[in-house]
């Protein structure tokens, strides 16, 4: 007989069928239209206006953030994308692309491949013009 344990994998083990109880996690966003982040410059605010699927699920996902410099739409901005599971350490082996929208200042994301079961940091930065970046942090199993 085979005992699975559903905690406790080694640290070493970057295991993809790890079981992760997110009701027990705290500190990660939850997702509601519009979810604000100001940009740690105090440059950008960032706001997650939708989530494909909902909520945020292991594997691929697509999001539509909004960039507002002093309350204006930043059309034109450059962002790159970064997944990152702090517990391990690592990121995405899949680099998101960043598609400006027909709505001003909004940028659909896709894909954001969180892999892992657990909690993943996405920094969104903006490098062009008014520089800046803000985190949102779920947990997906
Ligand atoms: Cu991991």
């Amino acid at each position: 007989m085979i005992a699975l344990s559903a905690c406790g994998s080694s640290s070493g083990g970057a295991d993809a069928e790890e079981v992760v109880d997110c009701s027990t996690v705290t500190g990660t966003d939850t997702f509601t239209v519009g979810l604000d982040k100001p940009g740690v410059n105090g440059a950008v605010d960032f706001k997650l206006m939708s989530i494909a699927p909902a909520p945020v699920v292991r594997g691929n996902n697509t999001w539509v953030v909004e960039l507002l410099a002093s309350g204006a739409p930043m059309d034109g901005a450059s962002i790159t994308v970064s997944p990152f599971m702090p517990a391990h350490q690592h990121g995405s082996p899949i680099t998101p692309v960043v598609t400006a929208t027909a709505t001003a200042g909004q940028y659909s994301i896709s894909p954001i491949n969180l892999w892992m079961p657990g909690v993943w940091q996405t920094t969104l930065t903006v490098t062009s013009g008014t520089a800046d970046r803000a985190v949102y942090s779920f947990c997906v199993n």
